[in-house]
């Protein structure tokens, strides 16, 4: 196979839904993607299904600064040339209001979107500023922007990173290095599982009456922001599915 060598694209979260397309989609337009999550087997799964593309698998979680520095430091060398970081890891836990929710959820979250996303950047950042050239894309959520009833810490959670990318954007002006996020509002992956604690039926009714967005719908929307020449920045993408109503999230 041939391609364009377009350096090495770090995915969080690319066990499942947005991540996992868009580990493939990168990879397909010619990225090493060193594919990250927890779950080991999902990504040796991913890594074994394209035999024909250049992905990595990289078992970690985010919110383990020390793991995660060991687990980028045993990089093979054809994964060492990062051009790429895609901060989409995350979750929500609870969906009650937040005056009877559980702080536990909280925490998780918090450790997860915030912590993490702070974790990979910390680690990551450095590279591209001294390779004179990168871009990173946060994912954030529509949950930031219209708030929902119950959307409450993950909401906030969102709206963390949403600032912080318009903050990187200042401080990485004149580095080379481009900052974008993408605030996609419902969409069908285990998000809905995961929130519920793997109940499906209380994830499957979510979706009623909405058609709600693909992972793919979503990894285009990255690869695009990828894409755009030099000289272009895309600050926020923001796409929700066309019967998705403001102030209805994920219950
Ligand atoms: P999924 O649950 O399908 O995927 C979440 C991914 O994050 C999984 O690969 C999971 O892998 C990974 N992850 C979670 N915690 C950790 C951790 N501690 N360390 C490493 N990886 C972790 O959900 P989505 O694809 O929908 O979610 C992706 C992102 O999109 C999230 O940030 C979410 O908040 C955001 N989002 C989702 C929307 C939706 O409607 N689905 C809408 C707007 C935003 P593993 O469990 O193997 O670690
Ligand atoms: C969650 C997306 O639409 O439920 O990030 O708010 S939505």
């Amino acid at each position: 196979m041939t391609y364009e060598d377009r350096g090495v694209a770090v995915v969080s979260g690319a066990s499942s839904g947005f991540g996992a397309r868009t580990a493939q989609v990168l990879a397909q337009q010619g990225y090493g993607v060193v594919a990250l999550a927890r779950r080991g087997e999902r990504l040796a799964t991913l890594e074994k299904e394209h035999p024909e593309l250049r992905i990595h698998a990289l078992s970690v979680d985010v919110r383990d600064r020390a793991a995660l520095r060991t687990a980028f430091e045993g990089l093979p060398d054809a994964y060492r040339d990062i051009s790429a970081m895609v901060n989409n890891a995350g979750l929500s836990k609870g969906f009650g209001p937040l005056q009877s929710a559980d702080s536990r959820h909280w925490q998780e979250m918090v450790d997860t979107n915030i912590t993490g996303v702070l974790n990979l950047t910390d680690l990551l950042l450095p590279g591209l500023v001294a390779r004179k050239s990168g871009h990173i894309v946060n994912v954030g959520s529509i949950a930031a922007n219209y708030p929902y009833m119950g959307g409450n810490v993950y909401a906030a959670t969102k709206a963390f990173v949403h600032q912080l990318t318009l903050s990187m954007r200042v401080d990485l002006e004149g580095t080379g290095v481009r900052v974008s996020c993408i605030a996609p509002g419902m969409a069908r992956t285990e998000f809905a599982l995961v929130r519920f604690d793997g109940d499906e039926e209380r994830a499957e009714e979510l979706y009623r009456g909405v058609t709600p967005l693909t992972a793919d719908d979503v990894a285009q929307a990255v690869s695009w922001c990828l894409s755009r020449p030099p000289h272009v920045n895309i600050n926020m993408i923001e796409l929700m599915p066309a019967d998705q109503p403001f102030g209805l999230g994920f219950g």
